[in-house]
């Protein structure tokens, strides 16, 4: 079983973020999310969520790519989550690229193309237009 691994917030979930899920699952066949804790969020991403971390977790949950939600307390935690899990791909979009590098020592790094046109700003912003 081919084992692949993505990390983020998620909030407001959006179709730009299940398009990366989807495309994340097609790397292999088991997809852990490491899902940003609202502490994390706020503490290290300067991120206040809108979707607590437990209604975050039942979304990403009922989504049909993904196999099992993880937290995500530090940035630290990716090399030990590929150990643990034994991931063999890890999968951001590619507004990381080059970021997790590092990774490739553990399992392969794969950076997808984000879906341009989508975003939480983006959607809050058009949201206020109105
Ligand atoms: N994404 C995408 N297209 C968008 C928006 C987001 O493909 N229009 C992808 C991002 O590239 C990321 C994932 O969806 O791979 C989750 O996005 P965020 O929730 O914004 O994640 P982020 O805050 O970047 O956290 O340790 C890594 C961090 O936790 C990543």
């Amino acid at each position: 079983m081919k084992k692949v691994i993505t990390y983020g917030t998620f909030d407001l979930l959006h179709y730009g973020h299940i398009n990366l899920l989807k495309r994340a699952k097609a790397q292999g066949d088991y997809l852990i999310v490491a899902l940003s804790t609202d502490e994390f969020n706020w503490n290290s991403k300067q991120k206040k969520c809108y979707f607590s971390y437990e209604i975050r977790k039942q979304l990403l949950e009922s989504i049909r790519y993904v196999d099992l939600v993880i937290p995500e307390e530090c940035w630290e935690q990716k090399i030990s989550d590929v150990k643990e899990f034994r991931v063999d791909t890890f999968v951001m979009g590619d507004d990381w690229e080059g970021e997790f590098d590092f990774l490739k020592d553990y399992c392969e790094v794969v950076y997808l193309e984000r879906t341009p046109e989508i975003s939480t700003t983006q959607i809050k912003s058009d949201l206020n237009k109105k």
